[in-house]
């Protein structure tokens, strides 16, 4: 390590809240499905910025319409209209049959404001009493890092001592229709779930949950919101994960890849009935919505489109999938995925998996770790087949060492 890569290092452990622990590379330069790092070494990204790179890094034609837009007008507030916000509007709308959008900047802030509008429109159209509605969650879920969705994690680093908290939630668990339909109640307003657990290891149900889930939400009046926010825009091999249920949300929350990793970007996404309880003046955001953020996410969704990158993700993930099951290596307990969001969940004797994401760095290969024992992988969805033999080749001889 020369000593630039200590100073950066160092100079963020001296500064910054240490609330992370980044695996020791300093990363300076992206292209497409590469990253280098400040030495000069190619590295194949398999985080993706937890998936919101998905469009691959620096991608020239979300480069250009942000450069354009940041030239002409890049923050107006929503005081005023601006020339973007609704062709924004017109394009996501489209794209994924919503009938309004509430425009945000991070995944947290679109699952807050979620919250706040399906509780709305709980006590206005579906009739619970003020201050009773309560909203169904999984065990294991990630929504983000706000006080108001730390407060219904199960996860004791992500919520401890960070109370108290909100009340209204109930904690099911994931997969289980059964359980579902038991924590329903005349006060409940929603039902907010991933389609595949991320955090939680990539855990996908079992067939026919979310058909059962869509009925009884139907049945019970319960508005489904799905966190589309990691699954969303072509990561599942489809434009949204729901698709693979044949089922529709009632709220779909979009965040991370809405804008190629550009800038932060997020949406609500609704029917008519649950946006349209909010009124003037009653949600909001600075940056919500702004020129730069709705020309960025315009670009990023049409290059989604129009390049093939869903269908290659559907395509390149059966075929890394395909490829992970076939490597023989006694390290390995289970491989779980679908289109390019994958995991491999090692054996606990085989030791930590940030052991294996070191031992795939030093082969030129970023991936990141999750609850100890999983290596997620969930590269840009430009990836090619050569790409996905490379990295599975590399995979292959770091999974035969046993490196506990
Ligand atoms: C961190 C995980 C991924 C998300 C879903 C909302 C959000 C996220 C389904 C919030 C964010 C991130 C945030 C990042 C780690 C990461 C993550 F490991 F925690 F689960 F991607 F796999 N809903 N996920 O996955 O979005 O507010 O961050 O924009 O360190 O917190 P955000």
């Amino acid at each position: 390590m020369s000593s630039s890569v200590i100073d950066f290092i160092a100079t963020e452990a001296r500064f910054g809240a240490r609330n992370y622990e980044p695996i020791g590379v300093v990363l300076s330069r992206g292209e497409g499905v590469w990253v280098w790092d400040t030495e000069g070494k190619r590295y194949l990204d398999c985080l993706s910025a937890y998936s919101a790179v998905s469009q691959g890094h620096c991608h020239p034609k979300i480069l250009a319409a942000m450069v354009e837009q940041a030239h002409r007008l890049t923050l107006t507030s929503r005081a005023f209209h601006n020339d973007q916000l609704a062709l924004f509007y017109e394009e996501i709308a489209a794209l994924t049959g919503s009938h309004k959008v509430l425009p945000m900047n991070s995944g947290a802030e679109a699952v807050e404001s979620a919250i706040k509008a399906v509780r709305k429109w709980g006590y206005e159209v579906k009739g619970v009493p003020d201050g009773q509605a309560e909203i169904i969650v999984c065990a294991n879920n990630f929504h983000g890092r706000t006080l108001g969705v730390v407060g219904f994690s199960t996860d004791p680093e992500t919520r401890g001592h960070f109370g108290p908290f909100a009340p209204g939630f109930k904690i099911i668990p994931f997969g289980d229709a059964a359980a579902f339909e038991a924590a329903i109640n005349p006060n409940t307003v929603a039902f907010l779930v991933e389609p595949i657990q991320g955090e939680a290891g990539v855990v996908i149900p079992p067939a026919g949950y979310f058909t059962a889930v869509r009925e009884l939400c139907t049945a019970n009046n319960v508005m489904l919101v799905l966190d589309e926010i990691q699954t969303g825009l072509g990561r599942t091999g489809k434009l949204l994960a729901e698709q693979h249920e044949g089922i529709e949300a009632d709220v779909t929350l979009l965040g991370k890849a809405l804008s190629g990793g550009f800038y932060p970007v997020s949406a609500v996404l609704s029917n008519n009935d649950v946006l349209g309880t909010l009124r003037p003046g009653q949600h909001g955001s600075t940056f919500g919505g702004n020129p730069l953020a709705c020309a960025v996410a315009r670009a990023a969704m049409r290059v989604l489109v129009e390049e093939g990158m869903i269908e290659n993700a559907a395509i390149q993930g059966a075929r890394f999938l395909e490829g992970l099951k076939d490597i023989r290596a006694n390290t390995i307990r289970e491989v779980r995925g679908r289109g390019l969001m994958l995991a491999v969940e090692l054996h606990p004797e085989a030791g930590r998996a940030r052991r294996y994401c070191e031992a795939l760095q030093a082969k030129g290969i970023l991936a990141k770790d999750t609850h100890e024992h999983t290596i997620r992988i969930a590269p840009p969805l430009v990836i090619t087949s050569d790409q996905v033999d490379w990295a599975l080749e590399r995979l292959a001889t770091t999974l035969t060492q046993d490196l506990s």
